[in-house]
């Protein structure tokens, strides 16, 4: 079962928990300032009531390190409250599109929508795209910050309260998973990705076979065996000339064009169940350019096209 719905819920979900530098709270705010409703609207979708998770500021909370985790309980709070609102979302007809917030909120979406399915016996494919791998855990991070380890507790490595977000198993399988855009990985990390066999079409794949080709062969991965995949897209997966508005930029990104190859292929498909889009800082944007383009992007993996 997916035949895709026609009707979307936004979720803003304000956390800057997850990340050193203060400001992708504000990403909520700026992605609809830049009419994100309004214009999947237009492309024919019924938006049914934005709903809000909420989230502690830093101020109010003592910046507390558990187990090498910065902010581990309240953003395992955040993250059990999303899950819930993402399988919600489903269980209503609705196509859940989650707006952050730092990515460690993809915790809390993915593993909602994979339990989701996971209740049917079927499994989610997913699309990291992202300059990082988000793949460390708390014995490995360099940083503490969790927004570093969503896709590895995803697929059920490091902490357990995390892994086991509404059911004890993990929510991904590697082999559905395709990371794309990747070019900075931490040491310990990479040889986590590496044991994990998870598929990374990094930016020197794009290089060599274009991203038309990459994007077929992420799809072939994420469709073989699932009932769909989701899409987790962290703006810094771009060019920083793309996407100023965000806190760990890396030179050498996904074109704009790129970017939107990808996802019209992905909406192409009739397969997305649902998507993220993440660590948006418009406290360091020009203007509010990133959020404007970052909604382009989600309206192409709407399948909004030029004719
Ligand atoms: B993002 C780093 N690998 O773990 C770490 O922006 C950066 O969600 C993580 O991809 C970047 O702290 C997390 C050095
Ligand atoms: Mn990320
Ligand atoms: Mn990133
Ligand atoms: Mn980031």
């Amino acid at each position: 079962e997916n035949g895709q719905s026609t009707s979307i819920q936004i979720i803003g979900v304000p956390v800057d928990l997850g990340a050193s530098r203060r400001g992708t709270d504000g990403g909520v705010s700026a992605v609809r300032i830049a009419g994100l409703g309004e214009k999947l609207k237009k492309l024919g979708y019924s938006i049914s009531e934005e709903v809000d998770v909420a989230v502690p500021s830093k101020e109010s909370r003592p910046s507390q390190m558990q187990e090498n985790m910065r902010f581990r309980s309240e953003i395992l709070q955040v993250c059990r409250d999303l899950a819930l609102v993402t399988r919600d979302a489903l269980s209503n007809g609705n196509i859940p599109m989650v707006v952050g917030g730092d990515h460690s909120l993809a915790i809390g979406s993915i593993s909602g929508i994979a339990d989701y399915y996971q209740q049917q016996n079927q499994e989610l494919g997913l699309v990291w795209f992202d300059a990082h791998a988000d793949m460390n855990i708390p014995g490995i991070s360099p940083s503490g910050n969790i927004h570093g380890m969503p896709l590895s507790h995803l697929m059920g490595y490091g902490d357990k309260d995390f892994t086991n977000i509404l059911s004890d198993n993990p929510k991904i399988k590697p082999e559905n998973v395709a990371l794309v855009g990747v070019r900075d990985i931490d040491e310990k990390e990479r040889e986590l990705i590496r044991q994990s066999g998870v598929k990374v079409y990094s930016m020197r794949d794009i290089d060599e076979i274009g991203m038309s080709r990459v994007a077929d062969e992420v799809i072939e991965i994420v469709t073989k065996g699932t009932v769909g995949f989701h899409v987790s897209f962290d703006v810094d997966g771009c060019d920083p000339e793309v996407m100023p508005g965000s806190g760990t930029l890396v030179p050498g990104g996904v074109t704009y064009r790129e970017a939107h190859l990808l996802l019209e292929k992905c909406a192409e498909t009739k397969l997305m169940t649902s998507m993220d889009l993440v660590e948006l800082n418009p406290f360091l944007d020009k203007g509010n350019i990133s959020a404007e383009r970052a909604v382009s992007l989600v309206l192409s993996a709407f399948g909004q096209s030029v004719i």
